[in-house]
């Protein structure tokens, strides 16, 4: 196979790298083809934040025609187990004969071991090929690896005015069948969920995947006063890990009751609207490594990380529909703001519909 014919291979790659785009953060976007002479046999892509890898689904989207193929992934493939197994292994399993990949893993656990592990199995590899072109898969993940809290997806879902309830509190449904279930599979995706003490008040959400297989992500509320009813249905920890945030002057009875039923309750100082969400934000990071952390609401909460600027990607459903009431409640709160040009500019990536709903992904600005 000449040196054109492996640069074609390698740029098919990074274009199914793309297709993790929002989904894989904070991992690297990830693509890989298997070719034999000049035939692609498989094709796959990292989808999903605790999903297969890149080589694995093109393993096994080119099942017995793997054996003696080669491998071009954009990415060097990973050498020890992470959330899955690695992929070096796999490939080893699959009889690959080479493997050509772009850049190194800034992840300095992979870090160069590939080479060696693969070439201790016969696999011939080549390093580097369009590494240039395949560093910007790894943008988002390199501006996560240094960083001491989570990767934070806000989600909610509006009528197209912005509000996801009428004054009394009816909110059943804004949005459609299809992303609601949409929402299931990015809480699958994230391993913690956060939401505001009022949201926990109001809908005694439960927070899991329900029907879309994965684990149930961990559970965390902030709740500055430990309001958080007993009969609430998140305190069930058999489900999944609860955590509560609340305030250092928060009821020590009412703390240690919780913490009885296998609750975590966590102090954190408090910030000008509430608890300080970067002490939060660290807490989830630094006590349960979670690497992606969505957060679900309420309002306030929203409003709180739009005005902190603390997150790293919106996913926003709107409804084709409008509900033109003054006193209906808007998506996301926070205090008076008088400039526009205070507002937060987003990055729109990708938009879609979903079951006629319109879909958002965005990001905040980078300039
Ligand atoms: C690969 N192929 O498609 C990706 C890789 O926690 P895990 O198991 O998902 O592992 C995540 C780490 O694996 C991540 O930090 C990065 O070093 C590497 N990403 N490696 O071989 C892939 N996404
Ligand atoms: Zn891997």
């Amino acid at each position: 196979m000449g040196v054109a014919r492996d640069r074609a291979l390698m740029r098919e790659a990074i274009a199914l790298a793309e297709r993790g785009r929002g989904r894989v953060e904070p991992n690297p976007r990830v693509g890989c083809v298997l070719a034999r002479d000049d035939e692609i046999v498989g094709r796959g892509w990292h989808a999903d934040f605790g999903g297969p890898h890149a080589e694995v689904a093109a393993l096994r989207d080119a099942g017995e025609r793997a054996r003696g193929a080669t491998a071009f992934v954009t990415l060097e493939p990973c050498s020890t187990t992470g959330k899955t197994p690695p992929c070096t292994e796999a490939l080893v399993a699959a009889g690959v004969a080479r493997v050509v990949y772009a850049a190194v893993d800034p992840n300095p656990d992979h870090a160069g071991r590939a080479d060696a592990v693969l070439e201790g199995h016969g696999i011939e590899v080549r390093r580097g090929l369009l590494a240039e072109e395949a560093e910007g898969l790894l943008d988002d993940f390199r501006l996560a690896l240094g960083r001491d809290r989570p990767w934070v997806v806000l989600k909610w879902a509006s009528t197209l005015d912005g509000r996801i309830a009428t004054v009394t509190g009816d909110s059943k449904w804004i949005t459609g069948e299809a992303a609601r279930l949409e929402v299931h599979r990015e809480r699958a995706r994230c391993r913690g969920i956060l939401v505001g003490i009022g949201t926990v008040l109001a809908d005694d959400p439960e927070l899991t995947t329900r029907g879309v297989p994965g684990p149930n992500p961990r559970r965390y509320v902030l709740d500055p006063g430990l309001r958080t009813p007993e009969t609430a249905r998140l305190l069930d920890v058999a489900a999944a890990p609860t955590t509560l945030f609340c305030a250092p002057d928060a009821d020590a009875s009412r703390k240690s009751a919780l913490e009885e039923r296998g609750v975590a309750v966590v102090a954190v100082g408090p910030s000008e609207r509430g608890l300080d969400l970067e002490a939060v934000l660290r807490e989830i990071q630094g006590r349960d490594r979670v690497g992606r952390l969505l957060v679900e609401g309420g309002a306030r909460v929203l409003g709180s990380f739009v005005r902190e600027r603390r997150f790293d990607q919106a996913r926003v459903f709107l409804a084709p529909r409008l509900l033109a009431a003054s006193d209906a409640r808007p998506a996301l709160e926070g205090p008076t703001l008088e400039h526009m040009r205070e507002a937060l500019d987003l990055e729109l990536l990708e938009s879609g519909t979903l079951g006629g709903d319109l879909r958002l992904e965005l990001r905040p600005r980078r300039d």
